[in-house]
């Protein structure tokens, strides 16, 4: 079967990110095409995958799947073990991971993925220090004791995480002794590790805005 998943540049699409190691989990082969973001010619060429003229979309024999989690649940389904086993822990692996895909916004706002930006401190709003801080409580919601991600095995809602962790990283977030041990486990990922790899190595055109 012949896949290819569109992605933004390395550097500062969280979203490309979270599918991208999901599919490197399942072991599953893709083709990745890069299509840098705020060119001229970007939603020209975003338009071209899908009406909804964003990154990731997953170009599969059977049609496009746009959006991050919906890419996910995609390879979820011929890779089961990308959420855990258990019934009652993969509900509570959707709901943070659901939590991730729809809310966080002053915290996606103010500290932008930027993995060529070196870790300084920046000044946050009341709104978004309050992400952090649900960020944090949501991870200590649902850390399971037996391994070093959430549900103990890594799955998708480590995916939707690791692009959080390098936001903590960059902008030298104070964080609890527990969340930061878990951010150093996403952080040395192998997967994350590529891909962190590429990104420092891009160079496109400056912002077109
Ligand atoms: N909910 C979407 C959000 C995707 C998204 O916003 N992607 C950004 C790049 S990270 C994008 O394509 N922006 C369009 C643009 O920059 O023109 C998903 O989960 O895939």
């Amino acid at each position: 079967m012949s896949l290819t998943l569109h992605i933004g540049n390395k550097r500062f699409s969280s979203w490309s990110m979270r599918p991208w190691l999901a599919l490197k989990r399942a072991e599953i082969a893709f083709q990745e095409n890069i299509i840098p973001l705020d060119q001229e010619e970007t939603r020209e060429n975003l338009l071209a995958l899908s009406p909804a003229a964003t990154v990731p979309v997953l170009e599969t024999p059977d049609g496009t799947i746009w959006d991050s989690l919906a890419i996910c649940e995609w390879a979820a389904e011929k890779a089961p073990g990308l959420w855990p086993k258990d019934p009652a822990a993969r509900a509570r692996a959707r709901a943070i991971t659901a939590s991730m895909h729809s809310g966080f916004a002053a915290l996606r706002s103010e500290l932008p993925m930027d993995l060529q930006h070196p870790p300084s401190a920046i000044d946050m709003s009341v709104a978004c220090w309050r992400d952090i801080e649900a960020v944090q409580a949501l991870w200590a919601h649902v850390k399971a004791a037996d391994g070093p991600f959430l549900f103990g095995d890594w799955s998708i809602a480590d995916a939707f995480f690791t692009p959080v962790a390098t936001r903590f990283q960059t902008y030298a977030v104070p964080l609890s002794t527990e969340a930061a041990s878990y951010v150093e486990t996403l952080l040395s990922d192998p997967d994350y590790k590529e891909w962190k790899s590429a990104a420092c190595d891009e160079s496109f055109d400056a912002p077109f805005r």
